[in-house]
């Protein structure tokens, strides 16, 4: 299992991560430092693609030689407000709009596209049903799309006091085989699950066929070590099931951001020392 850190490439008001986009030349150190503690990848976070210079992150992703499992499209909710379960149907052809743009910047990299906070709620104005049906069609539109360009979306669950739409594993593989495109897989965030999931260790082995992308983060969300959740049987049951990917830590930026970045890794690193 390979580690990477979510990291903002513009400035928002997303909490849990380690470090975000400011002006002036901050990449450049940031993923200089991410190299030297030990992290193989870099989840890229934005509003909005057209807005930032593309081949320059490119440029400097690949100096240090990281990869970009996933681009995180969440600020296009909290900052534009653009969702999938808008009753404004333009708001939502919008969404889909944007999410290409997404694909079309992860292409640079190879990375997944998130399906998180993009979703929107239900809310008042929607019911189960036609939430459900708003969201199968613009998934529809942007797999599509993505598949051409043979990359993948990744659904994640989130916990009930930021949606209402898709709190767990469960509600997020009916919605896959719904959408029924082949390149729509599964996230799964340990913040979300400790909130939503009976057990982490079961869902993670009931979502073996579908799981694609991992978040880790602690129950309290700073770094993974730093509160009550058990990573040392959440990695061996991630191996168990054979998965392969990454361990993406969203993270709070608490005691403070080169801290939480640095117990990411050392903390990891013990625990595959030890298994
Ligand atoms: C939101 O809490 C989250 O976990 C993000 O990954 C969703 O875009
Ligand atoms: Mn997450």
């Amino acid at each position: 299992m390979k580690l990477s850190l979510v990291i903002s490439l513009q400035p928002t008001s997303f909490e849990a991560l380690a470090f975000k986009g400011k002006k002036g030349e901050w990449l450049d150190p940031i993923l200089k430092k991410m190299k030297e503690l030990g992290f193989e990848g870099v989840e890229l976070a934005l509003a909005n693609p057209l807005e930032i210079n593309q081949t320059r992150v490119l440029k400097i992703v690949n100096k240090y030689g990281l990869e970009v499992p996933a681009i995180g499209t969440g600020q296009a909710y909290l900052r534009d407000k653009l969702s999938f379960l808008n009753s404004d149907e333009a708001i939502r052809k919008r969404a889909v709009e944007r999410i290409k743009r997404d694909v079309d910047f992860a292409k640079l990299f190879g990375g997944k596209v998130i399906i998180g906070l993009i979703r929107g709620k239900i809310g008042k104005r929607l019911d189960k049903a036609k939430a459900t049906n708003y969201f199968v069609e613009s998934m529809k539109a942007c797999a599509d799309y993505a598949l051409e360009k043979n990359l993948n979306l990744v659904i994640e669950p989130i916990n009930r006091y930021e949606t209402d739409f898709i709190n767990r594993a469960e509600e997020a593989i009916e919605l896959i085989n719904l959408i029924g495109v082949e390149n729509v897989r599964l996230l799964l965030d340990t913040f979300h699950m400790n909130i939503e999931e009976t057990s982490i260790e079961h869902t993670l082995e009931t979502s073996k066929p579908y799981l694609s992308h991992v978040h880790v983060a602690d129950s309290n969300r700073w770094a993974p070590g730093c509160g009550h959740l058990d990573f040392e049987s959440i990695v061996r049951t991630l191996e168990k099931i054979g998965y392969r990917g990454y361990l993406s830590a969203e993270i709070l930026p608490l005691p403070d951001q080169l801290q939480a970045a640095q117990k990411t890794t050392s903390f990891f690193m013990g625990i595959s020392e030890r298994l």
